[in-house]
């Protein structure tokens, strides 16, 4: 069982912000914290009560935020502390968290930290980086290049995992961890409820290592910033290259003192050899993939996190979904196949409307740094068409165009010249148009965001798997005590499905099914309370999968017991 923490905390249901690109208020075509004020009920209505919002502190936006050259204040583009004040004072009045994102592995190199640490070894901030008169290891930025950087001021080589201007923190130099301790607690103070916190894995380094993380004080630093009585209550989600159980237990077990969750990315690989080239794949993998870890957290008890979307991926429906003829039935059923089960569900910006990914054909509409960089050094061993073709494939803009709220001029984000150029499909896609469609994917979105939360099988229950892993759909349900929840989602051919329990008619189905059982249509998907007739059968135990292929029905074995 979930410690109560965790079980409160799988009550939140959280939208990620991009917010450069999410609503501009004054005209300048940059998105700002007062537009997301304007936008708090549209969020509300769709039924999430937190939401986390992309580094808005100051910034040279050379990553767009990640950045930081102040912790403690606000972008210009975005706004003031007085507007951020006002945000959290109108996410409190919702009913609604705000969960910050917490960049403690790097700063800015125009951070005060580092334009003094730069000046020299007698400087007290000489050691809140690293330097090395040589460089000690071949380690590669995340965004091209060398991650070592000679500085001339200093004379030494600093450190950067990613961007150039993005130096490393040199947490074992107790004077970062009390900084950063304290940038949490300056938040803790401004009301804050969570962090989600960016490279976590990277705090801590091993410099004879190949990679750049999961160093030895790791869970120490960890415990240090989340540790305290202070931020005991704080839910917190870190990014984390974690792919084993045993390593998410050391971060995420209720009496670690670390953090609430961790964002996994395994399943992230779904469509992709490598993250500008696409693979032919199917939601069978996505599917497998979440089982599995699944499966791992709960016989851990541990708070899984539930995403396929962030500001730093192509919108998995374009992947390995349908972005065109099936898009609506797509989205749906991708949302069923994650968000019924167990874990705090995070939608990302324009998900919840089916978005796809922006496909930019020009390499001029490209402003991401990675994009940039990666598109040069393809352009030294092909051609600049077949490097076009793998940017727009794989690049981040593809999540950071502006949020498309009307098929109106800039799609009714801002009056003024967007920052980055809209999406290519805004005109067809776009919330006032989902929200007046017949099938809308924001309206299946709420429906199920309801049903998820008016039903505690959907939070705590048991996850029983159905379907087996070669079959071309998922079927799963929830269980809690005499209440069971089953959920069928078809994925890309149509089948015949047959159930060997009753239900009541679906409570939520993305093409208006009547009954649980039946044909399915291609990405159809629907929910259904369980019949349980007699008691024996409140604990039937379907021991293997019962499945429909083709109109021929397969009973394998099912057995009544505990
Ligand atoms: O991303 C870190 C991360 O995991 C990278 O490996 C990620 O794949 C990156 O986007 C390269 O494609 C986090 C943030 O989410 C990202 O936006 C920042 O650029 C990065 O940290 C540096 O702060
Ligand atoms: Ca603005």
């Amino acid at each position: 069982m979930l410690c109560k923490k965790y079980q409160e905390q799988l009550r939140w249901v959280i939208y990620q912000i991009y917010p450069r690109s999410f609503m501009d208020s004054n005209g300048d075509g940059i998105g700002d914290l007062q537009g997301i004020i304007q936008k708090l009920d549209y969020l509300k209505d769709l039924g999430v009560n937190a939401v986390w919002i992309c580094p808005c502190y100051k910034s040279p936006n050379d990553d767009n935020g990640y950045d930081i050259s102040d912790y403690r204040d606000i972008m210009d583009e975005f706004g003031t502390m007085e507007d951020m004040d006002a945000l959290i004072t109108a996410l409190h009045a919702r009913g609604m968290k705000l969960i910050m994102d917490l960049v403690p592995n790097h700063t800015s190199t125009s951070h005060r930290w580092f334009q003094e640490s730069r000046k020299g070894k007698d400087n007290p901030y000489s050691d809140f980086y690293y330097w090395f008169d040589e460089i000690p290891n071949d380690w590669e930025s995340e965004f091209r290049g060398s991650a070592w950087e000679y500085d001339p001021v200093r004379g030494q080589y600093y450190l950067h995992s990613f961007a150039v201007s993005q130096a490393d923190l040199n947490w074992n130099n107790p004077a970062v961890v009390k900084a950063m301790q304290d940038t949490v607690d300056f938040w803790i103070e401004k009301g804050v409820d969570g962090f989600r916190i960016d490279v976590i894995d990277m705090i801590s380094k091993d410099f004879s290592k190949e990679y750049n993380g999961f160093g030895p004080r790791l869970h120490e630093f960890i415990h240090d910033l989340f540790g305290r009585e202070k931020a005991a209550h704080l839910f917190t989600v870190g990014e984390s290259d974690v792919h084993d159980i045993n390593e998410m237990i050391r971060h995420c077990a209720a009496d670690r003192g670390e953090l609430s969750t961790l964002f996994l990315f395994d399943h992230m690989e779904c469509g992709r050899i490598d993250k500008f080239t696409p693979k032919q794949d199917s939601l069978k993998t996505l599917r497998n993939h979440l089982i599995h870890w699944q499966q791992e957290t709960e016989k851990y008890d541990l708070l899984h996190s539930l995403f396929t979307d962030n500001h730093d991926q192509p919108p998995m429906i374009s992947r390995i979904g349908n972005d065109r003829e099936k898009r609506y039935e797509a989205a749906t059923v991708m949302a069923a196949m994650l968000y019924l089960l167990k874990g705090v569900p995070f939608i990302y910006q324009g998900q919840e409307i089916g978005m796809p990914a922006a496909n930019y054909d020009r390499i001029d509409c490209f402003d991401d740094i990675e994009s940039v960089n990666t598109y040069k050094e393809f352009c030294k061993t092909m051609t600049p068409e077949e490097a076009l073709r793998k940017i727009n494939f794989g690049s981040r803009d593809n999540a950071r165009h502006p949020m498309a709220w009307s098929n109106g001029a800039n799609g009714g984000f801002s009056t003024g010249k967007p920052w980055i150029a809209l999406h290519s499909r805004y005109q067809e896609i776009n919330v006032e148009g989902d929200l007046a469609a017949d099938r809308s994917v924001y309206r299946f979105y709420q429906a199920l965001l309801a049903l998820r939360r008016s039903n505690d099988a959907f939070l705590n229950g048991d996850l029983e798997v159905i379907s087996s892993a070669d079959d071309p759909y998922f079927i799963f349900a929830r269980k809690l005590g005499n209440e069971r929840w089953v959920v069928v989602c078809n994925f890309e051919s149509e089948q015949q499905i047959k159930l060997p329990f009753q239900c009541e008619k679906p409570s939520l189905a993305n093409l208006n099914r009547e009954a649980i059982d039946g044909k399915y249509a291609s990405y159809e998907c629907a929910v259904a309370k369980c019949i349980l007739r007699s008691p024996a059968a409140t604990v039937a135990v379907c021991e293997r999968p019962v499945c429909g292929i083709n109109g021929r029905i397969f009973i394998r074995k099912f057995s009544s017991g505990g």
